[in-house]
C-alpha cells in the first residue's frame, strides 16, 4: 500500500497549499482509483445513497451515505453523529465498515499534509448528480476541531468555495477534479465552504455524477 504512493513520491507533491493547515493534492487518489470504487459499490449495495432532510426542512439535493463507525445525518430534529444511535436510519444496521483502502488513503494524504496522527472514524460520502450543491456551512458536528478533514474528490468536477471564519468573507474558488484530494486542518478547520451546483457532464468512468468522501475524526 505505502510503498505504491512511495514509488510516486518523485513526481507527487502538486501540494498545493491551499490556506493555514490546509492543503491540495492533486491527483493523489488516482493510484487506487479501482480498489477505492470496488469498495464504494459495496457500501452503496448495503447502505444506499438517501436525500436526507435538514433542520430547515429542506430535503438536500446531495444525496448521502457513510461508511465507518459513526456516521453524519440529518433529519427535522437535527445535524448529528450519534454514538448513542449510530445505526443507519435507512436499515437500522450499523454504517459499513471503513474499508481498508479508504483508511490508507486518508491517513497518507493526512501525513503528506502535515497530520501524521490523523485516524478517521466515520467518512461522510456525497453523491452529486447535474444541479446539486452545497450551500456555504461549517464542519462542526465532530467533537475535536483539533482533527482535519480529508476530503476526495471522483467523477465529474466540481468548484469548492472557500471561505473564512465568518460566513461573509471572501471566497476562493478553485476546481476539484478527479482523484484530487484536500485536507483541511489547523487555522482552515472551521472555515465555511461549499460547493457551486454541479455542470452537466459525463465522466469517463462515474457517468453523469461526483462522489465526494470526507474523512473525519468524529467521535
Ligand atoms: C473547508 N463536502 O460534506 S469537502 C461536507 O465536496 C462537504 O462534498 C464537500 O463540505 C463536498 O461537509 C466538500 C471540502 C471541505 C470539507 C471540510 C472543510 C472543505 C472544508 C473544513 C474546513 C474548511
Ligand atoms: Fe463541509
Amino acid at each position: 500500500m505505502l510503498d505504491l504512493f512511495d514509488t510516486i513520491a518523485p513526481a507527487d507533491p502538486p501540494f498545493e497549499p491551499l490556506a493555514e493547515g490546509a492543503a491540495l493534492l492533486r491527483g493523489a487518489a488516482l493510484a487506487f482509483e479501482t480498489e477505492v470504487l470496488t469498495a464504494l459499490d459495496e457500501i452503496t449495495l448495503q447502505a444506499p445513497f438517501r436525500h436526507m432532510v435538514t433542520p430547515g426542512g429542506f430535503t438536500m439535493s446531495v444525496a448521502m451515505t457513510n461508511c465507518g463507525e459513526a456516521g453524519w445525518v440529518t433529519d427535522r430534529t437535527g445535524y448529528r453523529y450519534d454514538p448513542n444511535d449510530p445505526n443507519d436510519p435507512e436499515t437500522g444496521r450499523p454504517w459499513p465498515a471503513m474499508p481498508s483502502c479508504f483508511l490508507d488513503l486518508a491517513v497518507h494524504c493526512a501525513s503528506r499534509a502535515g497530520y501524521p496522527a490523523f485516524r478517521p472514524d466515520a467518512c461522510l460520502i456525497n453523491r452529486y448528480e447535474p444541479g446539486a450543491r452545497l450551500s456555504l456551512h461549517q464542519d462542526r458536528d465532530e467533537r475535536d476541531f483539533a482533527k482535519p478533514i480529508v476530503s476526495i474528490s471522483l467523477g465529474l468536477p466540481a468548484i469548492f468555495q472557500f471561505g473564512g471564519l465568518k460566513r461573509d468573507d471572501p471566497v476562493k474558488k478553485f476546481a476539484m477534479r478527479h482523484g484530487d484530494v484536500a485536507v483541511w486542518g489547523g487555522a482552515s478547520r472551521l472555515c465555511y465552504h461549499g460547493v457551486t451546483a454541479l455542470k452537466e457532464g459525463v465522466h469517463d468512468v462515474l457517468g453523469r455524477m461526483r462522489v465526494n468522501l470526507t474523512f473525519r475524526g468524529a467521535l
